[in-house]
This record gives C-alpha cells, sequence and structure tokens, in this order.
C-alpha cells in the first residue's frame, strides 16, 4: 500500500511549500528551478527547434514564432504539461478538476532594430478582464513557462511583469498598443537558467520584452483552469501512450460531458483518483 501511495505521488507531484506559496501569493509568480535537467532541456529544445523548421516554410527565416496548441503541435510535449514538479504546484493552487486550456512554444529570434514600438502589457485570459466583476478579478488560471534556452541575464526576451500587479484590475497605459509607452512602476524581467519554470497567476501584469541578444528566446507555455472554462487549443491527436492524467489535462477523457467537467463524478476523474492514492487530497481542496 505505502508502495502504491509512494508511485501515485511520484505522479502527482508534491505541493508547495508554505514559503513557495507565501511568495507566489505576494508576487504574483514564482520561479522554480532546474524543473528540467541539462539532458532534457536539450532534447526539447530540439523538439521545439524542429516546431521552428517546420513551421518556417510559413514565414521568413529569423521571424517570431508564438504557435499555439502545443501538444497538438508536438505531441512529445504532452510529458511537459503533466510534469510532476509542475503539476504539484498547480493542484496546489487550482485543486484537482483541471486542465490545460490554452498553450503555447514560442520562438524570438533577436529583436530587428526596425521593431515598431508597441504597448504588450496584458493580464492573461482576454474577456475574463471585462466579464468578471470584482476588483481583485478571480485568479481563475496559472501558467507555466518552461525556459529552453537562457535568461539567466536581462535583454534576453525575458519576461517582464509588475510583482504584485494581480490585485489590481487596471494599470496605466495608452488609448491604443501601437505606441511607444513607458513600462510600469516597478517592473521587472524575470532572469532564469534553461531548465527553471516559471509558475505565474493570470492576472499579473506581463510583457515579454526585446531580446538584445545573439540568441533566441525558446519557451513552451501551459495554462491550467477549471474543467468548466472552455480549452482554446486545438485537442491532440488521441494517443494511446498518453497518461490518463495527461488525458485529462488534454481533454482526451472517454464522454466528457457538462457533468463531468463541473467535476460531479471526481471517480472519473484521473488526477482525483491519483490524488487520493497518494493520500494528498486533503491538500487540493477534496
Ligand atoms: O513570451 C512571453 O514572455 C510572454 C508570454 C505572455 O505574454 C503570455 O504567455 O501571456
Amino acid at each position: 500500500m505505502a508502495g502504491l501511495a509512494q508511485y501515485a505521488r511520484a505522479l502527482t507531484g508534491e505541493p508547495l511549500t508554505a514559503a513557495q506559496r507565501a511568495t507566489f501569493e505576494r508576487d504574483g509568480y514564482l520561479v522554480l528551478p532546474g524543473v528540467l535537467t541539462p539532458l532534457a532541456v536539450d532534447r526539447y529544445e530540439q523538439l521545439v527547434r524542429d516546431v521552428y523548421e517546420r513551421w518556417r516554410g510559413h514565414g521568413e527565416h529569423g521571424q517570431d514564432m508564438h504557435q499555439l496548441s502545443a501538444v497538438r503541435t508536438c505531441r512529445a510535449l504532452a510529458a511537459l504539461c503533466g510534469h510532476p514538479r509542475i503539476l504539484g504546484a498547480v493542484w496546489s493552487i487550482l485543486g484537482w478538476n483541471v486542465h490545460v486550456y490554452h498553450s503555447h512554444i514560442d520562438i524570438h529570434p533577436p529583436t530587428g532594430t526596425a521593431t515598431a514600438p508597441r504597448f504588450e502589457w496584458h493580464q492573461d485570459g482576454g474577456r475574463q478582464n471585462r466579464e468578471l466583476e470584482t476588483e481583485p478579478r478571480p485568479r481563475m488560471s496559472v501558467k507555466v513557462a518552461y525556459w529552453l534556452s537562457d535568461l539567466s541575464t536581462p535583454g534576453r526576451g525575458n519576461l517582464q511583469v509588475v510583482p504584485g500587479s494581480h490585485t489590481v484590475n487596471r494599470i496605466n497605459g495608452p488609448a491604443t498598443r501601437a505606441c511607444a509607452w513607458p513600462d510600469p512602476a516597478g517592473a521587472v524581467e524575470i532572469t532564469a537558467h534553461a531548465g527553471d519554470a516559471l509558475l505565474f497567476d493570470r492576472r499579473v501584469w506581463h510583457a515579454r520584452s526585446s531580446n538584445r541578444s545573439s540568441s533566441a528566446r525558446k519557451a513552451v507555455f501551459f495554462a491550467y483552469t477549471y474543467r468548466w472554462v472552455l480549452s482554446r487549443d486545438a485537442p491532440p491527436r488521441p494517443d494511446a501512450h498518453f497518461t490518463a492524467v495527461e488525458r485529462q489535462l488534454l481533454n482526451l477523457l472517454d464522454d466528457v460531458d457538462g457533468d463531468h467537467a463541473w467535476g460531479h463524478d471526481p471517480a472519473r476523474v484521473p488526477l482525483h483518483g491519483l490524488l487520493e492514492r497518494a493520500g494528498l487530497l486533503p491538500l487540493a481542496g477534496e
């Protein structure tokens, strides 16, 4: 029995520690160092480069790629959406009734000098930021970025955030995005090594910065929300080799209807079963 619990726990991952949770709640983001080994970074970086090579057929050499639906695009990225280090963080914040509703593979080569200025600061979730009426609006989702290139110094296309800004619905910005406008007060560029992951609250105000280095920034993003929120991703093609939790996260469970998505039958939700077996369900909101 202990063996089964241990096995389940290896798949669910561990919840955030109290200190990690406090940092996340205070800043709206958390860097998780060394989630991927150097070997794994090499493998995923190669997969992402292969996607870019195929995609470049449709675009110019040196263009930015922001390819939606990560696992539909590259099946082997499924292991990243259910990576135990990330999954543990996700269920300890959102609970077990979760899925990936948005994902992308990004390659951002060095920014050309001729790039027109644009105010890119935003919160995630589109109309959630108009149609939910509270201040602050509810969290609804968290997103993870796997960094596959070195961002250990600023200026490499690092993600910028305003720490603590997940608690405010508005920041000062221009009426139209296509203009030069100063970064918000308190903005910082997040530094990280290849293989680190960034977990962020969708509400934290953020924007990618210019890549002034000589090499491309590479990353894969997964956004998690409740299964009763529609996915924006194109579903991956079903594959017998996806694990049960991956199938949950990727919306590939059999016979899913509204009731299932509402979580009315927890026994049919793989992450619920795993957390129960691991003895972690009380930490995931039951
Ligand atoms: O590419 C980045 O660093 C920013 C990505 C972003 O804005 C987002 O994921 O919502």
